[in-house]
């Protein structure tokens, strides 16, 4: 892939299509000049995003279709001459909070036991440091140079649309260019912000900073990370009505960082252990390149249809990456036939290692907790839900040419996100019943498909829907589940449920006024 800039614009026009946003930088600029004292020297911004389909794969390294959104986290900045982080938010709720550089140029500690908002600050600042610090060489270390922030964001926090890889790419991307380096590629700023989150106990994949980086208006985005990391833009077919997404909060706050140990990173650790039972039962040695440094079932399939076929890694194609995905969900059914969860033994003796090697190499790099290890669930997902990530992009780019393509194109989505739906909320079990209550609401008033998108436990879910039928689905989601499971919330609360938007462009810096 060419190694694209990140780009530098000087209009808003230039950022956003569907909402005026004059008002809200000349809101920043004022809280900036009352805080500072002075103008900003630039702005640096990067998008949420909403993943269409290709959920909790990111990890193990398949491909996933996200697009970026125009809701994002803007950060004005200056530098100062005082070694330090001053951190500011137009939003009451996040605390004016000052963070000291050391003269040395020691990173930025992210503390973990008292976390704030200013802690996705400080992991873009960290990451951007060894950026500046590998390229400097080691017999230079770079002392970062002390900042002026405002920070001002769109995008709801705990949500599923994540908002942390917005604040820590655009909190990157304004600490390089403060210390001098005004040109960064996409992959660099990408690859630097996929590792930050793992400074704050988070053993992320690479979906959410992929599309916050290279998004790109009117796309969605075929994200591959094998093997290398590719993002292809991607038009929505032409249909008659057109399709449209409308994205659907629960308004259930999903705290990835709190829930970690039962939720999120033990999903990481189960896929990782299946990766490895996997391996060992079909005698294959995996690369140990997942987040949590073992192997990853994308590992897993690469190295089984090299020792059986001689095959070699899968390079995207679509028809033979459907074969070897389902090929894989059928050892998947084979191997971990403990359908209801392994305990700690069950899965040490699978592995073929004590006890205490299983628990080294899986459970002492990140607290989890769990009463059984489900292996067959959380495999047979990830492979089939990789699988549908291909029968989806396919209808995207091919979409059916006969009469009623328009129908067929809503029919054949739509029940590949309802099919990944099913499959996070009983296989997965990163679902909701408030989650669930939007997808089935939205199901009977016009939606074509409904999923959760994120991580889940709360957060978003997104809808599929003949444009013209938009309108009576959201008046159907707020009669029906948000006045229902929020009595007495307000019409503007409900509007900024539904969140409206655009694929807009990705991460860039802003020299207007
Ligand atoms: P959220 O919590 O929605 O930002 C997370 C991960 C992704 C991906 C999805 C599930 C981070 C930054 N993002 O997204 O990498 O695994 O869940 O598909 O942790
Ligand atoms: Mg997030």
């Amino acid at each position: 892939m060419a190694d694209e800039l990140v780009p530098e614009v000087s209009s808003l026009d230039d950022i956003y299509s569907s909402v005026d946003q004059r008002e809200r930088y000349a809101a920043i600029f004022d809280s900036f000049a009352s805080k500072y004292n002075a103008e900003p020297e630039f702005l640096s911004r990067s998008p949420g995003r909403v993943n269409l389909i290709g959920e909790h794969i990111d990890y193990c390294y398949f491909s996933v279709l996200p697009m970026a959104i125009e809701s994002d986290i803007v950060i004005a900045v200056r530098k100062n001459n005082d070694a330090c982080l001053r951190l500011a938010n137009t939003d009451a709720r996040f605390p004016p909070t000052t963070v000291p550089l050391s003269a040395s140029g020691a990173f930025v500690v992210v503390d973990k036991a008292d976390s704030s908002w200013a802690d996705y600050f400080k992991c873009g600042h960290l990451v951007a440091h060894e950026f500046l610090n590998s390229a400097a060489g080691p017999a230079a270390p770079v002392v970062p140079l002390g900042m002026d922030i405002v920070v001002d964001g769109t995008v709801p926090a705990a949500s599923g649309l994540s908002s942390s890889a917005a604040f820590i790419c655009a909190a990157a991307l304004a600490t390089l260019r403060v210390n001098g380096v005004t040109s960064v590629s996409k992959q660099e700023l990408t690859a630097m912000a996929i590792v930050s989150e793992r400074h704050l106990g988070v053993f992320s994949g690479g979906m959410d900073q992929s599309a916050s980086v290279y998004g790109k208006p009117d796309h969605a985005l075929y994200v591959q990370f094998k093997p290398e990391l590719r993002c292809t833009p991607f038009k929505f077919p032409a249909a008659q009505p057109p399709l449209s997404f409308v994205i659907a909060n629960s308004l259930v706050h999903a705290n990835k960082h709190d829930t970690a140990p039962t939720n999120y990173n033990l999903r990481v650790v189960e896929v990782s252990l299946a990766a490895e039972i996997l391996a060992h039962k079909y005698a294959v040695v995996i690369p140990q390149d997942s987040g949590i440094g073992t192997g990853t079932l994308r590992g897993f399939m690469e190295a089984y249809f090299a020792k059986k076929e001689g095959a070699l890694p899968w390079d995207g194609d679509v028809d033979e990456g459907s074969r070897r995905l389902t090929e894989m969900a059928e050892l998947v059914r084979q191997t971990f036939t403990i359908k209801d969860g392994y305990t700690k033994e069950q899965a040490a003796a699978a592995l073929g290692v004590s006890d205490a090697d299983l628990h080294q190499k899986f459970l002492a790099k990140t607290p989890v907790r769990f009463s059984k290890l489900q292996l067959y669930g959380r495999a047979l997902h990830v492979y089939e839900e990789a699988g549908r990530v291909l029968k989806y992009l396919t209808t995207m780019l091919h979409p059916p040419s006969s009469p009623s393509s328009s129908d067929s194109i809503f029919t054949s989505l739509g029940s590949l996100m309802d099919q990944s739906h099913a499959s996070l909320d009983t296989l997965f079990d990163s679902s909701c019943p408030e989650l669930n209550t939007l997808c089935s609401i939205a199901r009977a008033n016009g939606s074509a498909g409904s999923r959760v998108t994120g991580a889940g436990w709360g957060g978003c879910t997104v809808h599929l829907v003949p444009l013209d039928k938009a309108e009576k689905l959201n008046a159907a989601l707020r009669e029906q589940y948000y006045k229902v499971r929020f009595p007495g919330i307000s019409d503007e609360d409900i509007e900024q449920a539904l969140v409206v938007s655009k694929p807009g462009i990705g991460s860039l810096v802003y020299t207007g006024g």
